[in-house]
């Protein structure tokens, strides 16, 4: 028997970006573990990659190319080959590119993570056509957008440094779900003496185990984060010098803060006044204090406005002083990967080319004109997409000619006129930064594509090769694409930058960040400052200064729509992958609602009845768990289901609405309202 390892990189949309060991026998691979060597995997990997065999090796993997036989959305297909399924592509692609390439849309998103499977070829295929540009908003804009006009970049605290915090704020994500290895870094802060403390409307599994849980109402964050500061400001509690020297705008936000006393935001935010006042005491005299926020926070209209509320705290106490200290949402800017490189955006010289919001595609694919083809890759729109129904009828235009690369017939792919089967992770090559560490991680391949699978890249240059794109960019091999990718001149002129070899020898490498990277200012905003105060949001017609904006659905006992709904990450599914893994889809059960009892018994829903959940956009039946995980006027839908799994065939997404974020063009997966009826 021929055993050997290989090192590889997890692929998912997560913060860990683990380090993988695979195991290998005669070519199939028998076994997906941590990376003991890797510091932040510390050799343990959560359940859904530890199955990873399971989902690589399932019966229902695409292994072939599939043409379309029935309506749309029905999944019948059959199985063609590749010459057949390139040429049709291409025989339908060609006129369009000739004429309006800009009616071509790519739709794609963070199946993978990986530099090269994601957006390399792919984007310089769309570029070179002149495509129709995505703008990619469905999970992290509006943060983004408000970590950059405050901060400057996503950029943070480094991951491991919450071991030395004293306090750690985890604010807005359930971390044992969706963020172990930092939930192991905070226990060993904890062995240290650091208090815990979770703030999140629903009673998560890592609300259960903080010291202290402060059940907010959703979308209220930005209210809770302004009567912190009217305590520390009221109170004294600054460090004026860090404040004069590394900040812009301290007057501007002490004013608005000081219209934000407790009592208010204690209305506001449904929570206890004392509570607050003694956070921010806490938080002004513990040393070294770090807050972990997340993204479940601007996923409500404010979403933006709360995040840059949260992100000026550190700088008010100067908390960013020590390692430990400061917040962390997103380290995407601490990587120095060569992006520009691998996708060229040089290449689109197609000035009629819109930019399309994927999170408004059920709209979009609903404007006359707009779209007339679309290629689908790492992404599963019909069941990711808020306002499902319009994604549906728009995925099931007769008109509309669509592709999609992947690895199971998904919600997205029944819509397909042809599938093309990718390669799993453990088949190809790539390439990771984190968004939640700051270390570069390698993905080798461990097996042979299984089946008829190819990369998504081979698939775009053999596209390009057939629609007599003759760019060599569009032929580059995955291998030079992973050197293309380390040579940024950031990277290149770093004192010590990521080479190829130690990437090669160790499966990962550290980018090079200081500890308490902001401990003397140097943020990469225009003023090099903290922005309080941002110009660039003015200049935008945006409140320069953060504020509470109310959710635009708001849970009132008196309205149609009563319920409050959010609907966070499962902890066995990645978004709406492995929802086809059978263990992982037992360990999580049926699509369930959290409702608290209160509000279960005033509609008379016991305990396992199955409900509808409903407002003006659709409806959505699932079973009712009466728990006080959710609180009185919200009700919590753990996603991201796969509509045909579902009771009447859709997901949580039927209820969620198209409406945008304050910043970044986001969707407001957690601000919406429903009713619930019991259907016994
Ligand atoms: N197991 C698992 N892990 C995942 C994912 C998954 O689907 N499953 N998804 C991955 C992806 S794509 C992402 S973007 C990240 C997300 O990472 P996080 O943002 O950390 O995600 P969640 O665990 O959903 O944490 C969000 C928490 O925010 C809470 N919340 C909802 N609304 C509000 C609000 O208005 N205010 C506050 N304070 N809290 C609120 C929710 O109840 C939930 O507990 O996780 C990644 N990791
Ligand atoms: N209601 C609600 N909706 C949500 C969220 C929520 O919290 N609540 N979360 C939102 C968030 S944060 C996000 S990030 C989005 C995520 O939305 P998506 O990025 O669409 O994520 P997934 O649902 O995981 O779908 C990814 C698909 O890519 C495929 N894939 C993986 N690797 C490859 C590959 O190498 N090649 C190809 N061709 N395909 C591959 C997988 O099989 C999978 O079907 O969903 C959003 N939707
Ligand atoms: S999903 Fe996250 S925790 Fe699980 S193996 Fe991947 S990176 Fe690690
Ligand atoms: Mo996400």
């Amino acid at each position: 028997m021929n055993t050997t390892t290989i090192l590889g990189a997890c692929p998912h949309d997560c913060p860990d970006t683990c380090s993988l060991v695979t195991t290998v026998q005669d070519g199939v691979a028998t076994k997906v573990q941590g990376n003991p060597d890797h510091p932040m995997t510390d050799g343990v990997l959560c359940a859904k990659v530890s199955r990873y065999t399971e989902r690589t090796y399932h019966p229902d993997r695409l292994l072939y190319p599939m043409k379309r036989t029935g309506p749309k959305g029905s999944g019948q297909f059959a199985r063609i080959g590749w010459d057949e399924a390139l040429d049709t592509i291409a025989s339908r692609l060609a006129p369009l590119i000739a004429t309006r390439p800009e009616k071509l849309l790519p739709y794609s998103y963070a199946g993978t993570m990986g530099l090269i499977q994601g957006e390399s070829i792919a984007m310089r295929f769309f570029n070179v056509v002149g495509a129709a540009k995505l703008d990619r908003t469905i999970c992290s804009s509006a943060g983004g957008e408000a970590l950059t006009q405050t901060l400057g970049g996503k950029v943070g605290m480094k991951m491991g440094m919450f071991a030395e915090s004293k306090l750690i704020i985890i604010w807005g994500s359930n971390s044992i779900t969706s963020n172990i290895h930092f939930w192991r870094i905070a226990q060993e802060a904890k062995r240290h003496g650091a208090r815990l403390v979770c703030i999140d409307p629903r009673r998560s599994e890592t609300a259960d185990k903080c010291d202290l849980h402060l059940a907010i109402k959703p979308g209220t964050d930005a209210a809770l984060a302004l009567a912190l500061m009217h305590e520390l400001i009221t109170h004294g509690w600054l460090d004026h010098d860090y404040i004069a020297q590394y900040t812009l705008g301290f007057d501007d936000l002490r004013e608005r803060a000081m219209q934000w006393p407790p009592e208010r935001a204690a209305q506001v935010c449904g929570l206890d006044v004392h509570d607050i006042r003694q956070l921010a005491h806490d938080y002004a005299h513990t040393r070294p204090a770090g807050i972990r926020l997340n993204y479940g926070v601007q996923r409500s209209r404010g979403g933006g406005n709360a995040v840059r509320a949260i992100a000026c705290l550190p700088a008010l106490t100067g908390a960013w002083r020590h390692p430990g200290g400061g917040v962390l949402m997103s380290a995407t800017h601490h990587a120095r990967a060569n992006n520009i490189g691998l996708q060229r955006p040089d290449l689109h010289t197609n000035t009629k080319a819109p930019l399309i919001n994927m999170s408004t595609i059920g709209d979009a694919l609903h404007t006359p004109g707009l779209v007339e083809a679309m290629i689908v890759y790492n992404s599963n729109p019909v069941a990711v997409a808020p306002e499902s129904a319009k994604v549906v009828s728009g995925f099931a235009r007769e008109d509309l000619f669509t592709v999609v690369l992947e690895h199971f017939m998904t919600d997205t792919a029944d819509y397909a006129d042809l599938v093309l089967p990718a390669t799993t992770q453990l088949e190809h090559w790539d390439i990771h930064n984190s968004y939640g560490h700051t270390d570069v991680v390698l993905n080798q391949p461990a097996i042979a594509p299984v089946g008829e699978a190819k990369t998504n890249t081979q698939i775009f240059r053999e596209l390009s090769v057939r629609l007599g794109l003759d760019h060599p960019l569009l032929q580059e091999s995955d291998e030079a694409l992973l050197h293309t990718a380390l040579q940024s001149p950031s990277n290149l002129n770093s004192a010590a930058p990521v080479t190829w070899d130690a990437l090669k020898q160790h499966g990962f490498a550290h980018w090079p960040v200081a500890d308490a990277p902001f401990a003397q200012g140097g943020f990469p905003t225009p003023s090099g400052k903290c922005e309080f105060f941002s110009e660039r949001l003015a200049a935008m017609g945006q409140d320069p200064v953060p504020d509470y904006l109310p959710n635009h659905e708001q849970a009132d006992s008196q309205a149609t729509y009563p319920l409050a709904m959010i609907s966070p990450p499962a902890r066995n599914f990645l978004n709406s992958t492995f929802v086809n893994v059978k263990s992982l889809r037992d360990m999580e059960g049926e699509p369930l609602l959290e409702i608290h009892p209160q509000d279960a018994q005033a509609r008379q829903v016991n305990d396992g009845d199955m409900v509808r959940v409903f407002n003006a956009r659709g409806s959505y039946h699932c079973k009712a768990q009466v728990t006080t995980r959710a609180q009185p006027g919200m009700v919590v839908g753990l996603g991201v289901w796969w509509r045909k799994l579902g009771p009447n065939h859709t997901n949580v997404n039927e209820l969620t609405s198209q409406l945008l974020t304050d910043m970044g063009r986001a969707p407001v997966f957690y601000d919406c309202t429903v009713q619930v009826a019991s259907l016994r």
